[in-house]
């Protein structure tokens, strides 16, 4: 049986429970991150707890631990669990208030570390290629809600991911209010045209992916590619000769076709595989925990 780390202590997975009175169920009050272990390291874990507790500033949240003890709790969780390779959710969530917004009537704030199996997307299509839509629903502005805040309220996401799942494939791109290609619903989007790797700059309101910035620092420069960092809109993206995704989840996985438009060849193209091999190598040799 699983145990589950939350505010403090090591219990049964079926004794994890939160209050209803918390915020982060009551309004979405709260921020995770979604973090995985390769072979007993903990990739780019300093980089995730950093976006945490930048997601924590921004929406004035004060942690109840310090980084350092998350750090320890997780690793005390993946140990207990037995678990090498594993999916790690930490959460902070506003803590147990009243029923109403003010989110300082909340004295602690919540900590949560969940360690499980890794859902990913069906290994043939690694091999193949992945179908995408685009999504009719724009992506929040920045304006709105800071992106660099990953925040538990996932719901413009979910219903992006819903039209997906309505047209029977796994991910929907999601563009901005002003038709400029964001990202996708739980991953970043990267092009290739003509042997060049482009990718939205952060202005085009996604979230601050870790893959992304670990492909864009040290996966494309190891396989001889830089990144371009431009706005794109659909019609360029559609053109593109290769187009792949980063996630935690997901790691690099080639896009073949997106709406009705093939992508390239309409296979994985050989960049993003030269690409996705670097990336394996690099995280089951000897994980960056940087
Ligand atoms: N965009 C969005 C909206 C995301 O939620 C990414 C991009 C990729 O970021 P990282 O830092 O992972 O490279 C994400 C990440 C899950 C799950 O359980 C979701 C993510 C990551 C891991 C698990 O659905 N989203």
């Amino acid at each position: 049986m699983g145990q589950v780390w939350i505010d403090g202590k090591l219990v049964d997975k079926e004794q994890a429970k939160v209050s209803v009175y918390d915020h982060g169920l009551l309004y979405g009050d709260g921020c995770f991150e979604g973090i995985r272990a390769y072979n007993g390291r903990i990739l780019k874990l300093r980089s995730h707890l950093k976006r945490m507790y930048g997601s924590a500033e921004r929406i004035r949240l004060k942690p109840a631990y310090t980084a350092d003890q998350v750090d320890k709790a997780i690793r005390q969780t993946l140990e207990t669990n037995g678990m090498k390779d594993a999916y790690i959710r930490l959460i902070f969530t506003r803590g147990v208030g009243t029923l109403g917004l003010h989110p300082f009537r909340c004295p602690v704030s919540g900590t949560i570390i969940i360690t499980d199996k890794i859902q990913l997307y069906p290994p043939e299509l690694y091999e193949k290629g992945m179908k995408v839509i685009v999504a009719k629903r724009p992506r929040i502005p920045i304006a709105c809600l800071d992106p660099a805040i990953k925040s538990l309220n996932y719901l413009n996401n979910i219903l992006a991911k819903i039209e997906a799942i309505d047209a029977d494939v796994l991910e929907a791109i999601m563009l901005n209010i002003e038709g400029y290609v964001s990202e996708c619903t739980g991953d970043n989007i990267f092009m290739i045209k003509s042997g060049q790797i482009i990718t939205p700059p952060t202005e085009a309101g996604m979230l601050h992916g870790v893959t992304r910035q670990f492909v864009i620092d040290t996966i494309a420069p190891a396989a001889g590619h830089k990144v371009q960092q431009k706005m794109l809109k659909l019609p360029e993206l559609l053109k593109a000769d290769e187009v792949f995704l980063t996630g935690t989840a997901a790691e690099i996985i080639g896009v073949n076709q997106i709406d009705d438009t093939k992508i390239g060849c309409g296979k994985v193209g050989d960049i993003t595989r030269k690409l996705a091999d670097e990336f394996r190598r690099r995280v089951k040799e000897n994980a960056p925990e940087d």
